[in-house]
């Protein structure tokens, strides 16, 4: 018999390299979802949305300065076409958003919320980005791959894609199933070893080798925990907030007091005041 079933994810990149896409993803085991159907991809070159016998996509800046911005024009027509082939197809409108190192960083909290959504459309500027009027016509979602500058959306784009297939049902198989990896409980990854077990004089740590698994989930923990909160304290601080409280024994319930349980006032900066 033969499988199928319904897609569980949809995207479509405007870009003007669509050449690039599937692109490196085509050799992991995203290539094979999308092979499967697990997940589409449709690509719109952005250039084929031009009128002009030169074909051209971009201008000089108003104001001036240097290089050239893409054309507000040209964008909503890819926009617009890239709408309307979604909605023929019977997919629910998603974001757009558009790769900037202006947007909001992109963390597994945000991949998880795209992959969980049923359609995505992404946006990839060349040059010195795209006329600020397209953002706010189509309210395009900005979202960054960190604080650094690519020459394109694209390879955003890509590491943006990879990371929510992964999360698609079916994708990973039966690796990190139930959100046992590290990152899915704000921490790092503890250190990995594999055979042989003396390497380079260089021993696996014994406890590894031992078969208690409870000790060995307790080390790797501690592990993690250490790993994070020497290398990323801003993790760290997150972790140790959202972790469950410290289990406190029970006491008896005082009795009510005529007074009420004070609080400080502390100024938040605007004039106004949080209870602390
Ligand atoms: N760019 N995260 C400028 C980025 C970028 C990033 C993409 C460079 C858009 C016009 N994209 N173009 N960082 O640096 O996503």
């Amino acid at each position: 018999m033969t499988e199928s079933h319904v897609p569980f994810w949809h995207v479509t990149v405007l870009t003007l390299f669509p050449e690039m896409f599937p692109g490196p993803l085509g050799f992991s085991l995203a290539g094979k979802a999308l092979e499967k159907g697990t997940w589409t991809l449709e690509k719109l070159d952005i250039r084929s949305f031009t009128r002009d016998k030169h074909r051209s996509v971009d201008d000089t800046p108003f104001g001036g300065g240097p290089g050239m911005v893409m054309r507000p024009d040209v964008l909503d027509a890819a926009i617009r076409d890239a709408k309307a082939r979604q909605e023929a197809a019977g997919l629910k409108p998603g974001r757009i958003v558009y790769l900037s190192p202006r947007g909001r960083v992109l963390d597994q909290a945000l991949v998880r919320e795209i992959a969980s959504e049923g359609t995505l459309t992404l946006l990839c500027g060349r040059y010195e980005g795209i006329d600020e009027r397209v953002i706010e016509e189509h309210r395009l979602e900005e979202v960054s791959l960190g604080d650094f500058v690519l020459s394109g959306g694209e390879p955003a784009a890509l590491c943006l894609i990879d990371a929510v297939v992964r999360l698609l049902p079916g994708v990973m198989g039966n690796v990190e199933t139930a959100g046992e990896e590290s990152f899915e409980r704000g921490l790092l990854e503890y250190p990995h070893y594999t055979r042989p077990p003396v390497w380079n004089g260089r021993a696996v740590p014994e406890i590894l080798l031992s078969g208690h698994h409870e000790k060995v989930r307790a080390w790797r923990l501690e592990q993690a925990e250490k790993i994070t909160q020497g290398r990323r304290p801003d993790l760290w601080s997150d972790y140790l907030a959202s972790r469950p409280a410290p289990k406190v024994k029970k006491r008896r319930a005082r009795r009510a007091s005529a007074e009420p349980t004070k609080t400080t006032a502390i100024p938040d900066g605007n004039g106004g005041s949080i209870e602390g």
